[in-house]
Parts: structure tokens; sequence; C-alpha cells
């Protein structure tokens, strides 16, 4: 099939199309949007090799040469704010403010992470010889971004990983790569070709990509299932790896709180983009003695949402990103049902078109239930009493997962207490979903292997070298 696609890979500085295509679907109508390539083999290896070849010279920059060309990347990206947000709402389905928040968000990490830097350990110089440890990068990073968070998610991988050095090939995700392509487009001319390759693909690419001889590094965000797939492919060469992956984040309610000033925060805690959110609250642990006045207030609340099509002026909450998702949803809230867990709000899918799940809520189910064990990564809520406060730490706690957290509180001393007791790799205390550039953010347990951000996830992209020379 000829390619008709207006979207365009970067491959070595170049737009390039591909020859056969995959659909693009707006998730508020189910319409086909776009179509992108969807590259092959051949085109996988084109992208890897532009990669080795601007290598030499991307590492052989100045951090502060590379600083330059990720601050140059983030204005253009900031001075394309309206049409990246309209795309990215028409493939994601998140509503237009927040579409906004995300490109602009994606800007401000470039700028953030182009703010780091490695250090240099002198570990000893003695009158024998000078020991010193420095950070070298690895090579060619292949990054795999997901839907939920496309442009942002790749700013992840992006800033960090060229500046420390090395060159890289990335593949967002095949539900949302039109505002990624765009950017591509866009920045082609302020980044040297070949340090940066854009390349979409259907189910077949990621697993091409991780298995690729050419890549020295893999940084996934996704699912803890395709995360352990791809650390085993990534084993045959022994690549590094980086891998942030799903999470069951809980938030703990203390009795001191003030009710309805916090039931909004609350609710946006689990709700903000769709529940769509590695560290959403996904199980909310609410003190016995607050338990039926916030209960009632967050219901409430929730029912002043609107849910609808993101581009729509008003829309709060926009629809699930794509149909497996959606079915995975309706899945968790139709076991709830057989349960006979009382659903407080929500409950029945709205009629189509569109992956529209309504804001959905639950009261106090079984700790063992499948809605309060598994990760349900859209807008259905468990709210769980407690009554002891170390019970509440033990099940919180008592998850595979161990990505984020958050305790509530008034006492924001005796939150903190709490909050250093969650076994998570971050945990907020008074406020949720808090990332910077420049601090660590990674997950425990098979929430995850390394973490992305701060000068721990810049050191990520890069190895040891210790040199020592011989005095006299
Ligand atoms: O992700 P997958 P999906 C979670 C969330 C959701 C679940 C599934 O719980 O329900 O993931 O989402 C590529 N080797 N998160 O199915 O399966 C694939 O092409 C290499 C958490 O979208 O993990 C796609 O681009 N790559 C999350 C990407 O991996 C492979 C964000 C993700 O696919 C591959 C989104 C393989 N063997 C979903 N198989 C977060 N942590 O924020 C597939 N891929």
């Amino acid at each position: 099939m000829a390619d008709s696609s207006q979207y365009k890979m970067l491959i070595g500085g170049q737009l390039v199309g591909a020859s056969e295509q995959f659909d693009v679907v707006n998730p508020a109508t189910e319409q086909v949007i776009a179509s992108v390539p969807d590259a092959s083999q051949a085109d996988l290896d084109a992208a890897i090799a532009a990669a080795r070849a601007a290598f030499p010279a991307w590492s052989a920059k100045t951090m502060d040469e590379r600083r330059a060309v990720l601050n140059a990347m983030s204005d253009v990206i900031l001075a394309n704010i309206d049409e990246l947000k309209r795309l990215l709402t028409s493939e994601q389905g998140k509503p237009h403010h927040e579409a906004e928040g995300e490109v602009i968000g994606a800007g401000y990490w470039l700028k953030g992470a182009a703010s780091l830097d490695l250090p240099r350990d002198v570990v000893e110089d003695s009158e024998e010889r000078r020991v010193e440890t420095r950070r070298v990068p690895l090579g060619v990073v292949g990054a795999i971004a997901p839907w939920n968070f496309p442009l942002i998610l790749a700013m992840f991988k992006i800033g960090p990983g060229l500046l420390a050095g090395n060159t890289m090939v990335l593949k967002p995700s095949p539900f949302t790569p039109l505002s990624t392509l765009r950017v591509a487009e866009l920045i082609k001319d302020v980044v040297p070709a070949g340090v940066l390759n854009v390349i979409t693909g259907s189910d077949r690419l990621g697993p091409w990509l991780t298995a690729h001889q050419g890549i020295d590094k893999i940084s996934f965000t996704g699912s803890t299932a395709t995360g352990k797939r791809v650390m085993e492919s990534a084993s045959a060469g022994l690549k590094r790896i980086t891998l942030e992956l799903g999470g069951n984040d809980p938030a703990i309610v203390m009795p001191d709180v003030d009710v309805a000033e916090i039931a909004p925060k609350l609710f946006w805690a689990a709700f903000n983009n769709n529940g769509q959110i590695c560290i959403a609250t996904k199980r909310m642990y609410i003190h016995k003695d607050v338990y039926e006045p916030l209960r009632d207030a967050i219901v409430e609340y929730a029912k002043t949402v609107k849910v609808g099509d993101g581009s729509e002026q008003g829309t709060q909450i926009g629809p699930i990103n794509n149909r497996p998702q959606y079915e995975r949803v309706k899945a968790l809230i139709a076991d709830s049902k057989e349960q006979g867990h009382n659903i407080l709000l929500g409950g029945d899918a709205i009629e189509g078109p569109g992956y529209f799940i309504p804001v959905t809520i639950i009261d106090n189910p079984p700790e063992t239930s499948r809605i309060v064990q598994e990760e349900q990564f859209g807008p259905v809520l468990p709210l769980l009493k407690f009554d002891d406060v170390e019970d509440a730490i033990a099940r919180a706690n008592a998850s595979e997962y161990g990505l984020g957290g958050s305790v509530w509180g008034a006492d924001t001393d005796r939150a903190l207490s709490i909050a250093e007791r969650v076994a998570s790799g971050t945990v907020w205390v008074n406020e949720t979903q808090y990332l910077s550039p420049v601090a660590a953010f990674g997950g425990r347990r098979q929430s995850g292997i390394g973490v992305e951000g701060g000068r721990e996830g810049l050191m990520e992209y890069t190895a040891a070298q210790t040199i020592s020379v011989k005095k006299g």
C-alpha cells in the first residue's frame, strides 16, 4: 500500500513514511482520525543505525551544548501549545485544559531535565594516584512511551537520555502516536540528525525494538506484564533497563481532615485523567470517624463532574483511551456488581459511541476483592474504612505494587510519620501526583526497576567509568 499518511516518522533527521500504515481512533467518537506509518524491521534498523551514527558526535558535546538543544526543543513545544493540545485530545481523549497542561508540562520537563548535572567524584587523590569516577553515556536508548500521558512521559525519557549523551529511538504507543509525531516534525531542525528518532508501529514493533542488538538501554513505561517481557527480551543482550510499571496507590485519610475542603482533592486524586495514571489513588482508606461524611461529600462532588468529549467546552473527564482498556475497566465493575458490592455512583456503561464509563464509586468492598487488589486504571474507586491506623498501613502495604501513595491529615507531622511507613517509591502528604524533573520517581516491587527524574534518573542513562592515574 502506498504511504498516504500525513504523519511521518523521524529517522536520521528526515521525515519518512512506511510501506504500511495503521489507524488511530478518537476515543470519544470511535472515528478513525489518521493513519500513521507502521514501521517495518528495515525501518527500525534504519532508525537504530541513524542513532548509532549520531552517537559519537553527540556524546562528544559538552553538557552545556546538549542542554542548549533540550532547551531549544522545549521552546518549540511551548510555541505550539494550541495545535498540540488539540491533537492530544483527539487521540487521547483528555479534556483540552488537561491536554494543554500536558503540553506545557512536556516543555517544562525538558527544561527541568536540562538543569541537571552528572557527578564527577574524585575518590582518591594520594601521593601515588588520582582516582576519579565519572559517568559516561551508554549508547542508543530504546524508549517506549504509553498512551495515558504520551507527550510528558516521552519527555521523561528524552530529557535525561539525551542530556547524558545518548541518542534515542522513541516509540510512542500505537493508541497515541500523533502528538509525538508532530513534535518530532516540529523539532527536527533543532536536534542534530539521528540524535532523536521517532518511529511508530503496531504490536510487532515493541518486541523488535527491545530485542534489537543495536540498542544499549531500554526505558519502558507501561504495564507490569509487558515490563516483564521487556526485561526478558533485554536479558539476551544484557541491556540496561528502566521500567516504570503499574501501581495500586493507597491514600490514607486521617480523622482530623476538613471534610468539605478535602473531598474535591481526594476525588481528583483518583479521577484525574479519568483514573488513567500510574500514580492515581486506586484505594482510598478513610478513618471510620469521617468515613460516612467524606464518602457522601465525594459522591456529591462527583455528581457535579462532567464526563464527555474532551474537545467540548466544560468537559472535565473524557473517555477511556482505548477499547482494550475500556473492556478491562468494565470487567472490574462487572465483577464488583457480581460480588454484590454497594455501588454508590455510576456502574452502568454509557451508550456509545466512545469509550465512556461513568465515574463509579464503591462503598467499602472487601479488601480481597478485585477492585481493591488490582490496578483499575480507569474511573472507578473503592472507598475503604479503617479504624486503627496500623491496620490501614498494613493494608496499604499489602500489595504487589509499590509506586506511590498519599497520607492526608491536619496534623502534618503525624501524617508524615505515617507516610514514611508507606512502602512506595513516592509518598505525598496532603497532595498527590506532584512530580518534578529534579526528583527521583520510581516504583518498588512489581511497580518497576530504577527511577526516572532527578540526578538518579539521569545516572540511569550512564555507566560509571573509573579513571585511575598513577603519579610520579
Ligand atoms: O500497555 P502495555 P497497554 C497499565 C495499565 C493498563 C495496562 C495495559 O494498567 O491497563 O498497562 O496497557 C509495547 N516488548 N499502564 O496494553 O501492554 C506496546 O506496543 C516490547 C500503566 O497499553 O504495557 C505498547 O507500546 N514492547 C502505565 C507498550 O509496550 C512491547 C501507562 C505498552 O503496552 C511488548 C499505560 C513487548 N513484548 C498503561 N509488548 C504507566 N505505568 O503509567 C507490547 N509492547
